[in-house]
């Protein structure tokens, strides 16, 4: 046994085990979180702002201080915390309909300000925790609860692009679309989310990163069907890349 070196192990902050259906990409997210800060060594310092949406219990799963917001606030909690505890690494972790429909403004004002906090943005296309319900960024002809018919952009309009969005805004240091279909964009996501809190605990701006994900139970697929939709269907409409990093750059003021 003395010859054998560790390669991988469960970090000590991840308590499971979680709610999730099985092919949510949720816990796969909230695992590479808790093993960047337990890397790092800033589980100590973080304050996660959990959502209303299937994540509402992330503070169960990563043990570290949360805030729990109203459904879509989460940015303007996390804004008035960084401003009251500068020095704490302060991320929202929020699904799609949290952050980027009842939440569109708190979000854009948040990269619009330039506060120095990151989002992590869940993107599964549905309101998931209310029954798959359409969401700003449900793909044109998608079946869900409330367009059984498929999205319709004739009513309901076009997806919406987070990351493209948010990576207009001069206060926007990172803006980034990841996805965890495969180990290596798993790897990549992580590469990703560490170099969005390094951005913050420099002071560069506001970091945002977009998650492509599964929601196998309202997409009526199994965990593996829910995984190729992702790679072969979501991400033809969500390109993934990085669509803002102001790298080195120092920021002004
Ligand atoms: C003010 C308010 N409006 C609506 C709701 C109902 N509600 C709870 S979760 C949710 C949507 C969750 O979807 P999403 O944010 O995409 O997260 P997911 O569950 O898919 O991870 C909604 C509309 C609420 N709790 N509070
Ligand atoms: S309902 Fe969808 S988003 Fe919610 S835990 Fe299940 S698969 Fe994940």
């Amino acid at each position: 046994m003395g010859n054998l070196q560790v390669v991988y192990e469960v970090p000590k902050i991840y308590t499971g085990p979680n709610h999730y259906c099985p092919g949510c990409f949720h816990g796969i997210i909230h695992r590479v979180i808790a093993e960047i800060l337990q890397e790092e060594g800033w589980d100590d310092i973080s304050i996660g702002i959990a959502p209303v949406g299937c994540a509402v219990l992330a503070y169960d799963y990563i043990d570290i201080d949360w805030f729990e917001a109203p459904h879509g606030r989460a940015c303007a909690n996390a804004t008035g915390i960084k401003w009251a505890w500068p020095d704490r690494l302060v991320f929202t972790y929020q699904g799609d309909g949290d952050a980027a429909s009842i939440g569109f403004a708190e979000t854009s004002y948040a990269a619009i300000r330039g506060v120095n906090i990151t989002t992590i943005m869940v993107n599964n296309a549905v309101y998931g925790m209310t029954g798959g319900q359409m969401a700003p960024t449900t793909l044109v002809g998608m079946k869900t609860t409330t367009s059984p018919y498929g999205r319709d952009p004739k009513y309901a309009g076009y997806p919406l692009k987070m990351a493209e969005h948010i990576a207009q805004f001069e206060g926007t240091a990172l803006s980034v679309r990841v996805s965890a279909f495969d180990p290596q964009h798993v790897l990549d996501m992580k590469k990703w989310i560490r170099k969005a809190f390094q951005y913050q605990m420099e002071g560069k701006g506001y970091t945002f990163i977009e998650v492509v994900s599964t929601c196998p139970t309202n997409w009526r697929m199994d965990p593996v069907k829910a995984a190729e939709f992702v790679k072969n269907e979501m991400i033809k409409v969500y390109p993934l890349g990085v669509y803002k990093d102001v790298g080195d750059e120092k920021k002004e003021g």
